[in-house]
């Protein structure tokens, strides 16, 4: 196991692998040894065919307060532009496998950014969400400007980038930027429970369906079902699919390899 500083990396289980942000002293604020670590992180999930899904969390109280505020403080326009954290982010967005967030407390800025990254986001009732960016005088630098239009709309992207207010777990899952709250205490093992149960399906089925729906981000209706047409003519190539549709018939529960 990696001997990581700012994230915990559990040992996968049941094909989860959960990693923790742990920099409790700063808010879990995304540094950029933190950004590396998580896509070094992911990186190997990608390569262990035992890791089925990820589980991203926090603490109980903050999931992640944004870029690090201090460490930004010392670049100028070309230490921005030489800023190795883009292609941290890079690869946590190219990442193929499910990533469930289990978000408590503050998800704010890079942190809400990083809750858009995940593919599916699970929040305690105390979570908060904003990107409050432009009390800082800039504005969301990891995809939020694009992603939070796309998932809640222009009028309440604009509110929350634009005046910096936060919303709770409530107004975020009414918006669709989240799909479930849960009280605080249940939100990590919610996540686990939905993460667990991915890892049981057929995982190139699983690969294809979230690349498909991603491609809903950024491509015409026409592409993007041309490709989900692909990965569905693909699929029938697959031994899961036959052994999914055999056990549909044989009435038994349907023995998945990955094949
Ligand atoms: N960066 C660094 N340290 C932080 C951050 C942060 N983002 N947030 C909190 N901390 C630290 C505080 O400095 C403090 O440490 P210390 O006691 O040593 O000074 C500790 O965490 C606790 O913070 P507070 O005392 O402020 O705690 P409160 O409970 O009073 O407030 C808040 C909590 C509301 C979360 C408050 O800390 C806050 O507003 N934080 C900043 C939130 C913010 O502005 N986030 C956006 C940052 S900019 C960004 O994310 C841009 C992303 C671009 C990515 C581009 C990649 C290329």
């Amino acid at each position: 196991m990696h001997n990581y500083q700012d994230i915990d990396v559990g040992e996968a289980q049941s094909g989860v692998l959960t990693i923790k942000l742990n920099r409790p002293e700063a808010y879990n604020a995304l540094r950029t040894q933190l950004l590396k670590e998580l896509a070094h992180a992911l990186d190997q999930a990608n390569d262990d065919d035992a890791i089925k899904a990820v589980v991203i969390t926090g603490s109980d109280t903050v999931f992640a307060a944004g870029a690090d505020i201090k460490e930004m403080a010392s670049l100028d326009a070309v230490g921005v532009m030489n800023d190795p954290r883009p292609s941290y982010w890079r690869r946590i967005t190219l990442f193929p496998k499910p990533i469930v967030a289990a978000v408590n407390g503050f998800a704010l800025g890079g942190g809400c950014e990083l809750v858009m990254h995940c593919d599916i986001v699970i929040a305690g009732d105390n979570a908060l969400f904003g990107q409050p960016e432009i009390n800082l005088g800039i504005i969301p630098g990891a995809g939020g400007t694009q992603r939070l239009i796309r998932t809640i709309g222009k009028s309440m992207a604009m509110q929350l980038v634009l005046s910096g207010e936060f919303i709770t777990a409530e107004k975020a899952q009414a918006l669709g930027l989240i799909s479930e709250v849960t009280i605080p205490e249940r939100s990590l093992e919610r996540a686990m429970e939905l993460a667990r149960k991915i890892a049981t399906k057929p995982p190139i089925a699983v690969r294809l369906a979230k690349e498909s729906l991603l491609k809903a981000y950024e491509t015409t209706l026409e592409s993007g079902l041309n490709l989900e047409r692909k990965s569905f003519t693909l699929l029938a190539a697959t031994q899961d699919r036959n052994e999914g549709i055999a056990a549909f018939m044989e009435k038994r529960k349907p023995n998945f390899t990955g094949k």
